[in-house]
């Protein structure tokens, strides 16, 4: 959402004070009655529609500057988030206060930095700076944009004193102009106050209380979900400039004709007015560059900013394994001119920019997911943005070894469980022909009332107008394990699916789902999907042990999803905790060799499934070991890991690592990497497993 111009701070003050004093919003447990009211649907608000919010890429018109590096942080005190409010700390270096100041890197979680545990679980607000310059020259006929590509949960930013923008809900981009609160020339200085507390509005919910320590009272903030609660400045933050006049958003669809023409359809906006008449935008060149920059299709247009461009002899945009050139790209060149009063000759660049294309299709029945024509079955990983020291800040060495992995294990496929991921992660999947299932911020959400479904198609709105006119995007993913069995969640979902749907951009949508395709506990959101996804844990959380309680109980759920929901049903996470390391004959929980077991069996249900056409995807939870909250069934966070947090692989990684190679090899006759088989004997020659 673009930062909105802030009337005043008393605003801010009296919200931070509703949600400190009278904890208006905490979650006070789960299943009184009166937490759950009838559902009445006219009273919420659909968000307001973002705008703007391209990724920042530079261009002849368009500088880009990187606000990225050491920041400073002070931690307010827990039992006083408004402190810094009240002593209008944005108006002076934060070192006038008094308080400590330690350095703090972004983009990184703030949480595992230091050694200081307070720091780790501060429930609160915690506040950052830094200065920079910008050029004397930049004041010139342009604008200057201020970027976050994301905070988590809420920010607001200050720039030279004077506020700029707020926003709310993590892992979502937010911007605002900052032109004329800047110093051109000169020093400039940023303030961002970050709010980590987690209500049960928020999207995901979170309960915030108090309790008596051997050092006083003190608030603490848990949560259902499993992962920590990492916060901060998460993404990189961006200084750009545009033109006065500039393209402010664009949006695009691809098609295939049934002769094979590629077929493009965009749209751009534009943003900003001049006094000077002879500076109007009067024409835009639209090109479609191919990898080696040769033009495949163009248009010029006057005075019109939507339009077709037809793509003869395309080259498609195809998943991993399933093409020898997959995740093959275009660059779409808009181009805004300007022609002077005199006429036609004298056109005048505006502004230009670029983004890059893959032309494919998306189609779906009641039992496929089809992509260029061709039913998908999706194989990989439901994954977290999460990691060692950084925790979930942004890192492109991580953002690089995790697609190297994904690739090397032959999957095709990941859900960003539980939030969206990064834009940087989101063009890499571009790139490399992974298909993403795109999913929102809310989990395990409880308590349905109007505020929290505003909220939620917030996130959704803000997801789908940030990654719509990405190819690798398959699907939305409107939820994980939401409390879908209870009454409020029929009038909750109906509402919120049907809003989603009609700014789906050309994806089916789906969700997670842990309750059952049966009642007592039948899942109240499955009739509204397109895809029934849903998570199930045999043989850990249900029947521990029982290696032997799998592919029954799978396979029958599976079906009752079909016959119940008629969809195409996926299996979104299984998966077992895996100590690196641990072995035991016969295999024991916790083990690899029973995580190992575990994926065997659930190998064998799969296959049963597949023979009927609508069971399109399996799912490992989860790609790498991650953090969570404290508790005692967590050893140092989750460990359903296929791949250690440090990513390397466990023994399970080259089981999984065959599978996936031997369906590419059956769906798609990829061959098989020469890697793959290692050498036991002369007997067996190569073959270690019959594929
Ligand atoms: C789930 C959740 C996921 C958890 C996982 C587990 O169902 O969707 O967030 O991490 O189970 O390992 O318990």
């Amino acid at each position: 959402m673009q930062g909105q111009a802030w009337p005043s701070m008393w605003l801010l003050f009296g919200l931070l004070l509703v949600l400190a004093v009278t904890g208006h919003g905490e979650n006070n447990e789960h299943d009184g009655m009166e937490l759950h009211p009838v559902f009445l649907h006219e009273n919420w608000t659909a968000p307001i529609a973002t705008t703007g919010l391209l990724y920042p890429r530079e261009s002849e018109t368009r500088e880009v500057r990187s606000l990225d590096g050491m920041w400073r942080l002070l931690m307010s005190q827990p039992n006083d988030p408004l402190q810094g409010i009240r002593e209008k700390w944005y108006e002076n270096s934060l070192q006038k206060t008094g308080q400590e100041i330690i350095p703090m890197p972004v983009p990184a979680s703030y949480n595992d930095i230091t050694t200081d545990n307070n720091l780790r679980d501060h429930v609160g607000t915690v506040w950052y700076e830094r200065t920079f310059f910008v050029p004397r020259y930049w004041i010139e006929k342009r604008r200057t944009w201020l970027r976050f590509g994301s905070v988590h949960y809420a920010a607001v930013v200050w720039i030279n004193g004077r506020n700029a923008m707020r926003h709310s809900i993590g892992h979502l981009p937010f911007e605002a102009e900052i032109t004329n609160l800047l110093n051109f020339g000169g020093e400039n200085r940023i303030t961002v106050m970050c709010n980590n507390r987690l209500t049960n509005r928020t999207v995901p919910q979170g309960q915030v209380s108090t309790v008596k320590t051997d050092n006083g009272e003190t608030p603490i903030q848990s949560y259902t979900f499993d992962f920590f609660n990492y916060a901060g400045i998460h993404r990189s933050v961006h200084l750009y400039t545009t033109p006065v006049v500039h393209i402010s958003d664009i949006a695009i669809s691809t098609q295939l004709s049934s002769d094979q023409v590629g077929r493009i359809d965009y749209r751009i906006w534009l943003d900003g007015t001049t006094e000077d008449s002879t500076v109007q935008p009067t024409h835009v060149l639209v090109q479609l560059r191919d990898r080696d920059g040769v033009v495949a299709a163009q248009q010029f247009n006057r005075a019109v900013y939507n339009g077709t461009l037809l793509v003869p002899g395309p080259k498609l945009w195809w998943p991993y394994l399933m093409h020898p050139d997959p995740g093959y790209l275009y660059s779409l060149e808009f181009e805004l001119f300007m022609s002077r009063n005199d006429g036609d000759d004298g056109k005048e660049l505006l502004d230009a920019y670029r983004l890059p294309v893959g032309i494919r299709t998306l189609s779906w029945t009641t039992t496929s997911l089809l992509l260029n024509e061709k039913p998908l079955y999706l194989r990989g990983f439901g994954r977290h943005e999460d990691s060692d020291i950084r925790g979930k800040g942004l890192d492109n060495a991580l953002l690089a070894r995790d697609i190297n992995l994904i690739k090397w294990v032959g999957a095709n496929a990941y859900r960003t469980s539980h939030y969206p991921y990064s834009e940087e992660s989101m063009q890499f999947a571009d790139e490399h022909g992974i298909m993403v299932i795109d999913e929102c911020s809310a989990v395990n959400i409880d308590l349905f009332e109007p505020e929290l479904l505003s909220n939620h198609m917030s996130a959704l709105e803000q997801l789908i107008h940030r990654d719509r006119n990405h190819a690798s995007v398959i699907a939305w993913s409107v939820a994980n394990e939401p409390r879908s069995f209870k009454m409020g969640a029929l009038g909750y979902f109906q509402a919120l699916v049907n809003y989603t749907r009609s700014i789906a951009h050309g994806r089916p949508l789906t969700a997670a789902i842990n309750a059952s395709p049966d009642p007592p506990k039948q899942c109240h959101l499955a009739p509204f999907l397109d895809i029934v996804g849903f998570n199930r844990y045999n043989a850990w959380y249900q029947n521990s042990g029982r290696t032997d309680m799998i592919v029954n109980l799978l396979t029958e759920e599976a079906q009752r999803w079909h016959q119940n929901f008629g969809k195409p049903v996926i299996l979104f996470e299984y998966g077992a905790d895996t100590m690196e390391g641990l072995h035991s004959l016969p295999a024991y929980i916790w083990s690899e060799d029973y995580q190992v077991a575990l994926f065997s069996q659930h190998f064998k249900a799969f296959d049963k499934l597949r023979k009927q056409k609508w069971f399109i995807g399996e799912f490992v939870w989860n790609f790498a070991d991650f953090k969570t909250a404290q508790t005692y069934t967590r050893v140092g966070g989750n460990k359903k890991g296929v791949f250690t947090r440090a990513r390397q692989p466990k023994e399970v990684a080259h089981i999984l690592r065959w599978r996936y190679f031997a369906l590419a090899k059956e769906l798609d006759r990829v061959p098989v990497p020469k890697h793959l088989n290692v050498y036991i004997s002369s007997q067996t020659g190569q073959a270690h497993i019959e594929l």
